[in-house]
């Protein structure tokens, strides 16, 4: 794996936290984890009272959005152990993953400008099938700062910081089908159904 810097990268600054590593896993465990994925009881993301057009399992916990609450999911599988180990090794000693998002991303679906849940602190992506890009936007008084990266096949990233903390993300409506596997961290540790 190689954390590469495009000419992109060096024109405009990076988010804080933001990290990019090209090619993560071969080809082979690619296939395997799309296989995964689609082996699963993938379900249309539900955001309140609107159905997104990505098809998603969430593992370990997940956040529901008619309560407005987390939580726990089915254990995170066996299959996936390996990534998340890999994963953990990446983000360095003191992360540990406990939620696991698999998502299927159809021809023209996107994801729209976000931070993720509070619940949630470092975040990693794996992107599989098909390439995209991964914008960033920051306000800047009545304007945005913005960056993107090329989140290629087999890539993964990682958001921790002000890329995590400040920065929305966004992926544009997608040309081809793409797979993802999200990692998170807790913020409140190992339970975080227990108030801190
Ligand atoms: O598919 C991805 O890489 C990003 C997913 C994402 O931003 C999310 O589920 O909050």
């Amino acid at each position: 794996m190689s954390e590469q810097l495009t000419l992109f990268d060096k024109v405009r600054p990076k988010p804080e936290g933001l990290r990019y590593a090209a090619e993560f896993v071969t080809p082979a465990i690619e296939q395997e984890l799309i296989l995964g994925i689609q082996t699963l009881p993938l379900q249309p993301f539900h955001f309140g009272e609107f159905e997104g057009k990505r098809r998603v399992a969430s593992f370990g916990f997940r956040y529901d959005y008619d309560l407005r609450q987390l939580r726990r999911a089915e254990p995170i599988p066996r299959w996936l152990a390996e990534i998340v180990a890999n994963v953990e090794t990446f983000g360095g000693p003191a992360i540990r993953i406990q939620q696991v998002l698999c998502t299927e991303y159809g021809v023209g679906v996107g994801i729209g400008w976000h931070r993720d849940k509070p619940h949630f602190d470092e975040i990693f992506g794996l992107s599989l099938r098909s390439a995209r890009k991964f914008r960033f936007r920051k306000r800047a008084g009545k304007t945005w700062d913005r960056f993107t990266i090329d989140a290629e096949p087999r890539s993964l990233y990682m958001m921790t910081g002000a890329s995590r903390q400040i920065w929305e993300h966004s992926i544009s409506a997608v040309e081809a089908p793409r797979y993802s596997v999200t990692f998170r961290t807790m913020t409140n540790g190992p339970d975080p159904m227990t108030p801190a």
